[in-house]
This record gives structure tokens, sequence and C-alpha cells, in this order.
């Protein structure tokens, strides 16, 4: 008896996220997925950044169940920004962001940001063909995260913690944060900003800087 196997989901999303990449390094741009919870700075932070590297070096897809409010935040810069809505869908899919891709228009651009959707679990799973991804922790959010949420830090590239403006306020230790993450990602840099008082934001500016596309062999 033949047994047929559906393809993987998986599998479905990493052929057209290997695609995306593709059309990103024909443009020679850096494609930076940000993932986090609802709430924890990423508009606020790519907001700023927009502004710092020059707003036409960069261009924004922006996911979110509902609402284009985000991507009027964005578009307030003047860079290119794309909204996509996914409904009930927890996560940005690599088929979602090729659609964007088909929006813009990529000639000049250094910085391709990807907004993920407001969520610790589901866009850790999704390759959407990224060059580097960026797991922020905001302070309010705990300093347990890292250990209950590992997924999303383990496959971090850089790991924000954000609102360090509110450390003072809140009962939050950045030590208990490094030690859980020395047990499951010691590569990516910890980098402690907060997109409000501009506290820090240049180290998250340097290594964007340094991360600039370079082609691989
Ligand atoms: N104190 C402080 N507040 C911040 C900082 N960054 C963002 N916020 C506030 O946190 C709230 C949420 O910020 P957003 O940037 O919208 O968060 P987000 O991660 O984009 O949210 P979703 O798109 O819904 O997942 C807003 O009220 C911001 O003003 C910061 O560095 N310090
Ligand atoms: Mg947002």
């Amino acid at each position: 008896m033949k047994i047929k196997v559906v393809e993987s989901v998986f599998q479905a999303n990493d052929a057209v996220a290997g695609e995306n990449r593709a059309l990103a390094d024909k443009a020679g741009v850096l494609m930076v997925n940000l993932m986090s919870a609802p709430g924890s700075g990423k508009t606020t932070l790519l907001e700023r950044t927009l502004v710092e590297l020059g707003p036409k070096n960069c261009a924004v897809l922006v996911g979110d169940l509902q609402t284009v409010r985000d991507a009027e935040r964005l578009g307030v810069s003047g860079s290119q920004v794309v909204q996509i809505n996914t409904g009930r869908g927890c996560h940005l899919s690599a088929a979602q962001v090729a659609q964007g891709l088909s929006e813009l228009d990529l000639t000049g651009l250094s910085y391709l940001f990807i907004e993920n959707v407001g969520n610790m679990v589901c866009p850790a799973s999704f390759d959407l063909g990224e060059h580097k991804r960026v797991a922020l922790l905001s302070v309010p959010e705990g300093d347990d995260k890292v250990a209950k949420y590992w997924t999303l830090f383990q496959g971090a590239d850089v790991i924000l913690l954000s609102k360090i403006d509110l450390l003072g306020a809140l009962d939050f230790d950045p030590e208990r944060v490094r030690d859980d993450l020395s047990k499951i990602n010691t590569h990516a840099p910890l980098l402690e900003i907060s997109a409000k008082s501009g506290q820090g934001f240049h180290n998250w500016l340097d290594w964007l800087r340094k991360e600039h596309y370079t082609p691989t062999e």
C-alpha cells in the first residue's frame, strides 16, 4: 500500500523563505526579523532606527492580526512600509513576506526590517528568509521570560533588553536574564536599550552597521 505524505508546512515555508533570501541577496539588502511579545517595543524601536539609519536606506514589512496602525507610525519616517494583516495568524509566513516584498522597491536599500506579529512562541518556528533574527524582551514583561520562552531567544542573533528606562520602577534583575541566556545562547549579544530615552541605542545601531549585508561565497 502506498501512503501519501502531505508535504510539511515547514518544508513549503522554507522553500519560499529561500526565494525571499535570494531576492534580498540579489538586491544587497540585509533582512532583519524582529520578534517579541506584543508591546515589547518593536515599532518604537523601528521608528527611531529608521530615522537614525536614514529612512531611504530602510524599508519595513510589519505584521499584525489587524489594523494599519504600526504602518502609519513607521510611515511617518518616509521609509517604504507595507502592513501585512494575518487575520487570525499568530506569526508571519514566508509567503506573506514574499507578497510584501513584491510591493517594495529594494533598489538602494541597505536594510529591510520585518516586524513580526507580537507573539513569543509561533514566529520563532518560521523562517521568513531573514539574514538575522532579533529577539526583544522588555523590562515590564519580567525577568523570567528567557527561561520560559526559550525557543525565541535560542535562535536569535542579537537580544535586546528594551525599556531599560523602567528598570528602577520594576522588580527586574538583568543578571537573571544573562544567566538564563548563558544556558541556551552564548553567541548572541545582549544589548540593553531604551527607544524612549535613547539609552544604549547606539549599541543597537552599531550592531546593525556591523552586520550590514555582505555577500557570501
Ligand atoms: N518606557 C518605555 N516605553 C516604551 C519603550 N519602547 C516602547 N515603549 C512603549 O511601549 C508601548 C508598546 O510599544 P510598541 O512599540 O507599540 O510595541 P510593539 O512591540 O510594536 O507592539 P505590537 O506591535 O503590538 O506587538 C508603547 O506605549 C510605547 O510607547 C521604551 O524604551 N521605554
Ligand atoms: Mg508594533
